[in-house]
């Protein structure tokens, strides 16, 4: 499954997978000025500064220390590389400036919580002939920690505040490098975390962008937090007859999910194009151990019923909706939030990748909080703190001022 081809982490914030792009040949050329230090200090407001700038011919181009995102970005025609740092606000973003630039803008968005720049998405944009643009959202981390967000700020800076600033800032940078030339058009595209802050920059600000690609996006980070911890105490105990702990069982409900469900869409292509028609005539007791003559990875009614609850949509014991079931196909995701990720005698306190981080540390609930504890209430603190602190959430639906200028394009 393509989901496996890109690191775990990533594919923990969407059940989806974020593709890339693929490589186009160079555009018009036009003179970049100065490429310098020099330069850019010259033209740097007050309360930010330049890290560095780089004149790149060797075609890759990467950032020692950007623990986020290491990768290398190659391929890339010669260009101006720079950081620049907001001083006040505390995050960086990068800037590939094409010397022969076709007067267009790609912003790129980042995965998860890694705090980094993007350069590697960033590349495909100056192959395009684009400046392109990244921020770091305001701290530096690697997969699977989610130990930074200690203050508003940081968790502030990952929500939105670290891509506006940077792209008004990345914006002026921009047309004073070239000579003052306005940019023609601007574009976003992003993936997952990078889908969503697509959509929030677009909420906040219809007129930064003419057009948006926007893939998987988890734009509903105070539902699908508490929904993905939820899953994981749904498995617990880790002896309860319902905890699905055979990594296997995931695979063998999958294929039994595809076996069922390909054709409902009219093509026999290993491909479910009619999620809907599948959750409709799914029928998971073929896999029951009660029922099947193959006892090869059958699931128990315990197991089954476990599977159910990630299917159906997650609704507070009050009635509130938090967040919608899993998809049907989607199961060789799921070991990812249900599976251990170490022993169970581990010390380390995190069973599972996410469990529980989300909660400790941009909830606030502290390094002790395990997620044995989790209730709903969770789900009622998170809208909280998202509404009057964070909000990461992009969930003003209202596109109207953003429907009249620009283009959305969605993936999942
Ligand atoms: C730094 O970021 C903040 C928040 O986005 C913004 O208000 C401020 O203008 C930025 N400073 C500069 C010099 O861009
Ligand atoms: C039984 O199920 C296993 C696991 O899905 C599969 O590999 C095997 O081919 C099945 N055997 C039969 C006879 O269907
Ligand atoms: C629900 O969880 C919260 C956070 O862990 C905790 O403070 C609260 O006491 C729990 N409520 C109940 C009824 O267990
Ligand atoms: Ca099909």
């Amino acid at each position: 499954m393509a989901i496996l081809t890109v690191p775990v982490f990533w594919a923990l914030i969407s059940l989806f997978t974020c593709s890339v792009y693929s490589v186009p040949s160079a555009k018009q050329p036009r003179q970049s000025a100065g490429c310098t230090a020099d330069y850019f200090n010259s033209i740097i407001p007050t309360g930010a500064s330049i890290e560095s700038v780089q004149h790149i011919t060797s075609g890759s181009f990467s950032e020692s220390g950007d623990i986020g995102y290491p990768s290398i970005a190659s391929g890339l025609p010669p260009l101006c590389a720079v950081i620049v740092k907001n001083e006040t606000e505390n995050f960086r973003f990068g800037l590939f400036l094409p010397d022969n630039w076709n007067s267009k803008l790609l912003v790129v968005g980042s995965y998860s919580f890694l705090g980094g720049i993007n350069w590697l998405d960033m590349g495909p944009g100056a192959q395009f002939g684009m400046a392109s643009l990244s921020t770091d959202t305001g701290h530096s981390s690697g997969q699977g920690d989610l130990t930074w967000p200690t203050t508003d700020q940081l968790r502030v800076n990952w929500a939105w505040q670290a891509l506006e600033g940077s792209i008004i800032l990345g914006k002026s940078l921009i047309q004073s490098f070239y000579n003052d030339k306005s940019i023609a058009y601007s574009y976003f595209s992003g993936c997952s975390t990078g889908g969503r802050q697509g959509l929030k920059q677009i909420q906040r600000n219809p007129y930064f962008f003419d057009g948006a690609l926007i893939g998987a996006p988890a734009w509903d980070t105070m539902g699908l937090m508490p929904w993905i911890s939820a899953q994981a105490t749904w498995n617990l105990p880790e002896d309860a007859p319902g905890s699905i702990s055979d990594v296997n069982l995931f695979s063998r409900l999958q294929q039994e999910v595809l076996k069922q469900c390909d054709s409902l869409d009219g093509v026999q292509d290993n491909i479910i194009s009619s999620p809907a028609a599948c959750r409709a005539n799914f029928d998971i007791n073929q896999i029951n151990c009660d029922v099947t003559t193959n006892k090869t990875y059958c699931w128990t009614q315990a197991q089954i019923d476990t599977a159910q609850k990630i299917y159906s949509d997650y609704v507070t014991s009050t009635g509130n909706f938090v967040y919608k079931g899993a998809e049907y196909g989607s199961e060789d995701t799921w070991s990812t939030f249900l599976f251990p990720a170490d022993s169970p005698t581990s010390t380390s306190n995190v069973r599972r990748v996410f469990d529980a981080e989300y909660e400790r540390t941009f909830m606030g609930y502290g390094a002790d909080w395990q997620i044995t504890s989790y209730n709903d209430s969770v789900v009622y603190d998170a809208r909280t703190r998202d509404q009057n602190s964070v909000q990461a959430t992009a969930d003003k639906y209202d596109l109207g001022s953003f429907r009249n200028k620009g283009k959305i394009s969605t993936y999942n």
